[in-house]
């Protein structure tokens, strides 16, 4: 008799961004006409760089010769893209050698499956507010413990609150923890932690025999030189760090799919010595995982060449625009703007303590904006918006303008 995953009933709500899509398209059904400016997931939307479509036709063109057709590649990844992310983290100072390197069809699959290969009754501490994704996957392995409605909050996990009051990093666990999730630039408040922030936990993993998920999806986001792009710029990192990145919102393959986890050699855990984390997860990546597609793989090289790097950052550069126009137009009217500086996430305080699903509703109905209201990555995102600064320039400039004129609270 087959019985089913029992911790999938003790998941709070639905996935968040379905359940955004799911009300702006409801909204769109009952007022058949009304043009929905999006600002809710975040959603790459302009297109790929010359260089970038270069080698995914050169990745296509491959396959049609018998020369040069591969099938089933390393489930590892390219050898020549390792090197390259490798390349990437040298750049920054951190020492990340090619079998460090795990390729994969991007961040949100690796962020999930990370904690498959740390036992079911690791300690996980979260930031709070936090991408959904890492909460979700440890209640469905088991660590969450009930629910507890009132507090919007999991037993077994420990929250890390991100306030205005801490600028939105938190302080090191008070208890002993197991696995510590930690994502910077921030979804969903855009903050960015400092190299001494991450370096306390770092001290703390260590001193605890801990491990941190570093989620680095957000690093080409990064402007100022003094923030760290990596945690490995931070002394004594690889022995007690995870870190997670991908090419969905450096280089636009939200759709094409690519990422990358790094598992260093140094990185140990209570009963795991050096070497044996990287040895698990490649064990776990050879079953479960067939390797990246070998087309997206050349695209994936390309966006790392010095041209491809260049014209990617353009790009980035212009999202980031996209962000300057959203904090001034809404600081414009009042509204206290957080994030949207280093990162493309701006974390807006809901006027008059109005709650998050309400305001949600509000710009909604009012101006026809789609934003994510912040209770919905954790307790202490209540109070809060995220708003996305993915776009086309026309519709976010359209979508402030709304707000500046229909907004009323
Ligand atoms: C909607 C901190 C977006 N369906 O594209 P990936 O898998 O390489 O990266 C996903 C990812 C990983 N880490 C962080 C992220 O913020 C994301 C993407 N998050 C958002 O609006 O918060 C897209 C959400 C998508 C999802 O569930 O990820």
């Amino acid at each position: 008799m087959a019985t089913i995953n029992g911790n999938y009933d003790k998941l709070a709500a639905g996935y968040l961004f379905p359940e955004i899509a799911k009300r702006a398209k409801a909204y769109s059904m009952k007022n058949p006409g009304t043009k929905l400016l999006k600002l809710g997931i975040g959603n790459s939307t302009e297109p790929l760089a010359p260089t970038v479509v270069a080698g995914l036709k050169l990745g296509a063109d491959k396959l049609a010769k018998a020369e040069t057709y591969t099938g089933y590649g390393d489930e590892q990844g390219d050898a020549r893209l390792r090197k390259a992310i490798a390349a990437q983290y040298a750049k920054l100072g951190a020492d990340v050698a090619d079998n460090e390197v795990f390729v994969s069809d991007g961040a949100k699959p690796d962020v999930g499956n990370i904690q498959s290969i740390f036992s079911a009754d690791c300690v996980v501490a979260v930031q709070d507010p936090a991408y959904p994704v890492y909460v979700d996957t440890n209640v469905i392995a088991g660590r969450g413990g009930k629910f507890d409605a009132a507090g919007g909050c999991y037993d077994r996990l420990v929250y890390m609150p991100c306030t205005e009051d801490n600028g939105f990093f938190p302080e090191v666990p008070k208890q002993k923890v197991d696995l510590i999730y930690i994502c910077s630039p921030n979804n969903p408040t855009g903050a960015v932690a400092t190299k001494e922030q991450l370096a306390k936990f770092v001290e703390y993993a260590r001193k605890n025999k801990a491990v941190i998920i570093f989620d680095a999806a957000y690093s080409q986001y990064i402007s100022d030189p003094k923030l760290p792009r990596s945690i490995y710029e931070v002394p004594g990192a690889k022995e007690c760090a995870i870190e997670i990145n991908s090419f969905s919102k450096s280089a636009g393959f939200t759709g094409v799919r690519l990422g990358w986890t790094i598992v260093p050699m140094a990185c140990v855990c209570e009963n795991a010595p050096a070497g044996k984390l990287n040895g698990m997860w490649n064990r776990r990546q050879c079953t479960f995982f067939n390797g990246a597609s070998n087309i997206v793989q050349e695209g994936g090289l390309a966006a790392l060449s010095e041209q491809g790097q260049k014209e990617c950052k353009e790009t980035i550069d212009y999202y980031m625009e996209n962000a300057k126009v959203i904090r001034e137009g809404f600081t414009a009217i009042g509204l206290k703007v957080y994030g949207g500086i280093n990162a493309p996430y701006l974390w807006v305080k809901t006027p008059k303590g109005i709650k998050s699903w309400e305001f949600f509703d509000i710009l909604l109905t009012q101006a026809h904006v789609v934003t994510t209201p912040g209770a919905g990555f954790g307790p202490h995102g209540e109070g809060f918006m995220r708003v996305s600064a993915f776009g086309h320039r026309l519709d976010i400039t359209e979508a402030v303008e709304s707000v500046k004129k229909n907004l009323k609270v």
